[in-house]
């Protein structure tokens, strides 16, 4: 293994987000470097198959990309294991790391909406994938899996952070009587490695990237500056 890793990012990113909370389980001392995705240096397109982060530099020219084999081979080479070590048990994990991807696509639907029609309609389609994670949870919690920690965790911490900023705005809804979950989102928030995964302003880097959209959440956005000027100028 190479002296220290540096994992390649970007501030708001919940795939780089993955990457970081595993290598802070796991104890491993890593550097970050920041990448501008609208003005990505050479190295990072030669080092970048896909032009994305993460990535993650182990030594001289070698770099991983993509976050799933990404963590997985930090889940092999470090410390003690995230994923089970069950294979059916394994798979389902994988399944519901995937799962945690397509939540993400659908929180991207949500931000992207351009009226309250598709937004709302986002926000239905991503009640309906939560409602399914209540019953695929261990009940016992805290965690996806039960007591331990796992690779799933990892994924979903990132999910739940997009939430925690859009509830600033936004009656959503997603969680209401779902139980399991909310218990599940508290339990992630808590967590050292999650909290450690992105940058104090991370709230406000969220915040401007999305008031910038041109889309319904831009607009409900900009309704709640107008009505905290509002009450300021009271
Ligand atoms: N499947 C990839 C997704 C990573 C991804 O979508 N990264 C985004 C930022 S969150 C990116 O780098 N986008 C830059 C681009 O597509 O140009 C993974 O799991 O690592």
């Amino acid at each position: 293994m190479p002296d220290k890793l540096t994992l390649i990012s970007h501030a708001l990113c919940p795939y780089v987000q993955r990457a970081a909370i595993v290598l802070d389980e796991k104890n491993v001392p890593f550097d970050r470097v920041m990448i501008d995705l609208a003005d990505k240096p050479d190295w990072f397109r030669t080092a970048s198959p896909l032009g994305k982060v993460p990535l993650l530099k182990l030594d001289g020219d070698r770099y991983l990309f993509e976050s799933a084999p990404i963590v997985e081979f930090l889940d092999e080479t470090e410390g003690s294991r995230l994923h089970p070590a069950d294979p059916v048990e394994r798979a389902r994990h994988r399944a519901y790391i995937e799962f945690a991807s397509q939540i993400l696509n659908g929180i991207g639907t949500l931000y992207n909406a351009r009226d309250d029609t598709g937004f709302y309609a986002a926000g239905e389609a991503l009640r309906a994938k939560f409602r399914h994670l209540e019953n695929a949870l261990d009940p016992a919690g805290p965690f996806f899996a039960g007591s331990s920690f796992s690779l799933v965790d990892a994924a979903f911490a990132p999910v739940f952070r997009y939430f925690d900023v859009f509830d600033g705005f936004a009656d959503l809804g997603t969680f209401d009587a779902l139980d399991r979950v909310t218990a599940w989102r508290d339990s992630l928030a808590a967590r050292p490695s999650v909290r450690k995964a992105v940058s104090e302003d991370y709230p406000a880097l969220l915040t401007a990237f999305l008031q910038k959209r041109g889309s319904w959440m831009s607009h409900l956005l900009d309704l709640r500056s107008r009505e905290q000027a509002l009450q300021a100028a009271q």
